[in-house]
């Protein structure tokens, strides 16, 4: 009898252990900091590509000054409108339409200070992502990121 109390004990810890590490995986808020250093890079998100679901929401962090977010013209899904924040600023973002959004820090987007976010797992509008401007030091890193996408 013991035996089985036991058991039944052991899966039902299984049952919400994987409930609880399948909710983990998923859970898909994110949080990216703004830098002016990441080992020998300066002036950089601290994640230049983030993989969302529909609905979650990331959140950019200030950790050190100088920074904002601003979402690159052409490199949104279409329907999607502007979005600048502030300098110094945590911001976060709900990304409700899928596809793959392009943005830049608006000072450092010549230092190559550029990230992505790709919501719900579609690429659908990468064409014009390849297509943005992009200035300086981003024109390099840009089609190195865009191709590992
Ligand atoms: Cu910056």
């Amino acid at each position: 009898m013991i035996n089985i109390i036991k058991k039944i004990t052991v899966s039902i810890s299984a049952f919400f252990l994987a409930i609880f590490l399948t909710s983990t995986s998923f859970a898909a808020d994110v949080t990216v900091e703004m830098l002016n250093k990441q080992g020998k890079e300066s002036m950089v998100f601290s994640e230049k590509v983030v993989r969302v679901n529909v609905g979650d929401t990331v959140f950019w962090k200030a950790t050190t000054k100088g920074h904002n977010v601003e979402f690159i013209k052409g490199g949104v899904p279409e329907g999607v409108e502007k979005f600048k924040s502030k300098f110094n600023k945590d911001v976060e973002y709900k990304f409700e339409v899928p596809g793959v959004y392009a943005y830049w820090c608006t000072p450092h987007k010549t230092m190559g200070m550029i990230g992505f976010v790709i919501v719900g797992n579609d690429k659908s509008n990468l064409d014009a992502i390849k297509i943005i401007k992009y200035m300086g030091k981003s024109k390099k890193i840009a089609p190195e990121i865009i191709n590992s996408l």
